[in-house]
């Protein structure tokens, strides 16, 4: 799609951001100091509540990103973190003005570039927002591609959705997304339950729902069973998926049958996250 009559669906749809400044691929320069003293408050407190909730929920490998990522009174700046990212994991930032196409997208993380919000919420939107924004881009999915099984993973994750994209289904994919990258809970070798989903990790309220909420639905992270679980995107998760590790998801991107899953889930009616 390109970038005109998609800025004219976002339009339409009361998204937001100004895909006006948008290239080709949809990317768009951060604008640093565009910010306002507004901006760099409302990360400030975003972090500090968020940094506190996820020191005690979230796997050990989000919170060794974070730190590596350095950041914390200010809105960070993409060409700063860029330079400690690529020497880790190879990846880098890139500005988007929000959501852009799902073919934009896979084509972004299967070069190893994250498309990241160039805005942040404003004080009235404090504890939710229903589009992806700078603080969600970036504090939920950005500490994670510092480690290396994670940054292989999204990459891998990238070009499937391309392939799918190819075979004419993209809904079995994207939820796959949803159910891990989005709102994953991880249990190692009998540990503590964890969560490193960017959804999660972004949310106040979710993040301890899905950790130590009673009554919650966890199932075990299985491919097939993921590909086939509708979602909403508008509430709290109905089912969380909890992965045995980082490598376990991973390999679930190598397997030879990864393409004749998805398009069998693309055949068969969803299942109800409520009934998993
Ligand atoms: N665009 N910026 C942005 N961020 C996303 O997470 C995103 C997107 N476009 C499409 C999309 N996600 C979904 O189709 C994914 O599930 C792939
Ligand atoms: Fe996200």
């Amino acid at each position: 799609m390109d970038v005109a009559s998609y800025a004219e669906a976002c339009a339409a749809d009361g998204l937001r951001g100004d895909y006006s400044a948008c290239r080709p691929d949809f990317t768009v320069e951060q604008d640093y100091d565009a910010y306002g003293a507004e901006d760099h408050a409302v990360w400030r407190a975003l972090f500090e509540r968020q940094s506190q909730l996820a020191s005690e929920m979230a796997h050990p490998s989000f919170l060794d990103g974070l730190r590596n990522l350095n950041v914390g009174d200010r809105i960070p700046d993409f060409d700063q973190v860029n330079a400690q990212l690529q020497k880790r994991t190879g990846w880098t930032l890139v500005g988007v003005p929000g959501l852009i196409p799902a073919e934009a997208f896979f084509e972004h993380l299967a070069g190893r570039r994250f498309p990241t919000t160039n805005w942040i919420r404003s004080a009235d939107e404090f504890d939710y927002i229903v589009e992806p924004d700078l603080f969600h881009d970036f504090f939920g999915h950005v500490p994670l591609l510092s480690l290396p099984v994670f940054a292989d993973f999204m990459q891998l994750y990238g070009a499937t959705g391309q392939r799918a994209i190819a075979q004419g289904s993209v809904e079995p994919v994207t939820r796959l997304y949803w159910y891990t990258a989005e709102y994953g809970l991880i249990r190692e070798a009998d540990g503590p339950l964890k969560a490193y989903g960017a959804g999660l990790m972004s949310s106040a309220g979710e993040l301890p729902h899905a950790v130590h909420g009673p009554g919650v639905r966890r199932r075990p992270a299985a491919l097939a069973d993921i590909v086939r679980t509708s979602y909403e995107i508008d509430k709290y998760q109905r089912v969380y998926f909890v992965l045995d590790s980082f490598e376990a998801l991973f390999q679930a991107l190598q397997s030879d049958d990864l393409d004749a899953v998805l398009s069998a889930a693309a055949k068969e009616p969803a299942v109800d996250p409520a009934t998993r």
